[in-house]
């Protein structure tokens, strides 16, 4: 690579600045995400590996620059694969090595990789980029598209994206036999979910779909409330959609969105309990790839609608319509929850004797388990989910359009492939999987607290520890007991032990903070913080 022109000549200028330090940079879960004074040189170093990644594999792959529901100030930024999805784990390592190489070590990285990959430099490299609104963004994507330039990588930029939106742009572009109807562009993208949306809901009295009331969205102050705009002038009257806290009026993430309302367990700036009563919302993160729902009942107390509701209203779609195509059987169907699903969203799943998989924390661990099932659901309670089916039953759905006589076998059938269009098959999409459950809640004619009610949360608390080192505790595969160190488990057993019945708790060292996470569920809030505490106690 040496050879290769202004290569040398620029890696110096892209240096790891000073105010990184001795800090190693990790490619954790969500890419690499720090404040973004200190990313300068991995963004210029990300764009040469997006663009190696795309020449090994001779398709498409992309970069996103965004820190997702962090804070204004922090940026990150995340690679995808040709296929849609995250980068392969295995090349994680790459990325770690060449973030953080001293400046004179970088072609030596780059050369190890494309001597270990067997890439043949000659080949072209396709990469396509896209950012949020935060102010560091564009600079960095720029820096983006310089490194992938100097390794001779064609960049198409896409600007302001939520993340999904550049997933699935991959996916489209990279898989022709997917891209029915132009769906890879943005303008794709919406006509693509307002078709299947109006698909879904072709049962429903128009004039009813015009009167029924606003979905009212917290944007976090992000990308998603520029997507969102465009999308709901297509929709137009089929749903009435209003934007709130966009990036003009506040700052990226600030007491507002997914992230806020789930952790915290509060309403989002910009909502009142006064002014909005009974109305129906949603909160995004600062880059859209999350949803949770929320509302205040006609008393004034606020709900929280999480990704384990939202699971719970898609499993019960897809049961429902696989029954009806005498497939259940054929086709499995499953869900993936993490530890912090709530107990109440698992009994009710195997109530409707859906399977209920545990996966360890992080999407890539869910999405993965879920290709176990034919149709496989996964949501983090955090509100990042999705759902997606195999090739096979698609192609066997197709099958069958043409044997069918009976009414209600079509209709189910129309609306799974319908549900197949609409939900983004990548990634997490806060935008597709809200039209989703809008789409189902017209379908059931419910309100949001008649879909609220479907089952009732088990009071539970969270919190976090700061330790010397977190790394010490260990857990079990799926998170759910610790394995060590000896005394911290048997200290949470037998305080879940006397916590009373359908008493749980967990804890975890986070993948993204500097602490030990912890978690309770018990009969009463009261009993919940009371064994958070102790649990949390027990920790340090
Ligand atoms: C990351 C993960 C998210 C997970 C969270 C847990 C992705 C894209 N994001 O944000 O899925 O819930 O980490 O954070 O995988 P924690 O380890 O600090 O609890
Ligand atoms: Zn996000």
């Amino acid at each position: 690579l040496e050879k290769v022109p202004r290569l040398m000549d620029e890696l110096p200028k892209h240096s790891k600045p000073a105010a990184l330090g001795d800090k190693v940079l990790s490619y954790g879960t969500a890419g690499f995400r720090d404040n973004a004074d200190i990313l300068g040189s991995t963004f210029h170093r990300m764009g040469m590996l997006a663009v190696l990644r795309s020449k090994k594999e001779h398709k498409i792959t992309g970069l996103m620059v965004t820190a997702s529901h962090n804070a204004a100030p922090d940026n990150g930024v995340k690679l995808v694969d040709a296929d849609g999805g995250m980068l392969a784990q295995s090349w994680e390592k790459y990325a770690m090595q060449l973030a953080n190489a001293n400046t004179e070590k970088v072609v030596e990285v780059l050369d190890t990789i494309i001597r270990t990959e067997k890439i043949d430099v000659d080949q072209t490299g396709n990469i396509f980029i896209a950012r949020d609104t935060r102010v560091s963004s564009e600079h960095l994507s720029e820096l983006a598209r310089e490194g992938a330039l100097l390794l001779g990588g064609n960049v198409l930029d896409f600007g302001l994206q939520t993340t999904p939106q550049l997933h699935h742009f991959i996916r489209m572009w990279n898989h022709e036999q997917y891209n029915k109807g132009d769906w890879a562009s943005e303008a794709g993208y919406y006509n693509m979910l307002v078709d299947a949306f109006k698909q879904l809901t072709s049962g429903v009295d128009q004039k009813k779909l015009e009167m029924r009331t606003p979905l009212y969205v917290d944007c976090a102050h992000g990308v998603g409330a520029i997507q969102l705009a465009k999308l709901a002038k297509d929709l137009g009257d089929m749903l009435h959609i209003e934007i709130r806290n966009t990036p003009e009026d506040g700052e990226l993430n600030f007491e507002c969105g997914a992230e806020h309302a789930q952790k915290a367990r509060k309403h989002p700036a910009g909502f009142s309990r006064d002014a909005d009563r009974g109305k129906r919302a949603c909160s995004l993160d600062g880059d859209a790839d999350r949803v949770v729902f929320h509302y205040f009942d006609v008393q004034g107390e606020w709900h929280l609608l999480d990704g384990d509701k939202i699971a719970c209203l898609f499993a019960g779609f897809f049961a429902e319509k696989l029954k009806t195509l005498e497939l259940a059987s054929e086709i499995s169907l499953g869900v993936v929850q993490t530890a912090y699903a709530n107990g109440a969203a698992y009994n009710y799943l195997k109530a409707n004797n859906v399977q209920v998989a545990m996966a360890k924390t992080g999407v890539k661990y869910c999405h993965h388990k879920a290709l176990d099932y034919d149709i496989g659901i996964y949501f983090e309670a955090n509100g990042h989910g999705t759902v997606m089916m195999k090739d096979h039953v698609v192609d066997r759905l197709h099958k069958m359009e043409s044997t069918l006589t009976d009414e209600k076998k079509k209709y189910a059938l129309a609306n799974i492939t319908a549900a197949h269009q609409l939900i983004n098959q990548a990634v997490g999409d806060a935008l597709s999987d809200a039209l989703f459950v809008e789409a189902l809640l017209i379908q059931h004619d419910w309100s949001i607290a008649q879909w609220d009610a479907i089952y009732q949360d088990l009071p539970s608390r969270q919190t976090k520890v700061k330790i010397a080192d977190r790394t010490v505790v260990k857990t079990t595969e799926d998170e759910t007991a610790a394995t060590a160190p000896e005394a911290l488990k048997a200290a949470v057993e037998s305080l879940v032990a006397s916590a009373g019945p359908n008493a749980r708790a967990f804890v975890r060292p986070s993948g993204t903070e500097d602490a030990v996470r912890v978690y309770a569920e018990a009969e009463t809030q009261e009993g919940a913080d009371a064994l958070a505490l102790a649990v949390a106690k027990a920790v340090h």
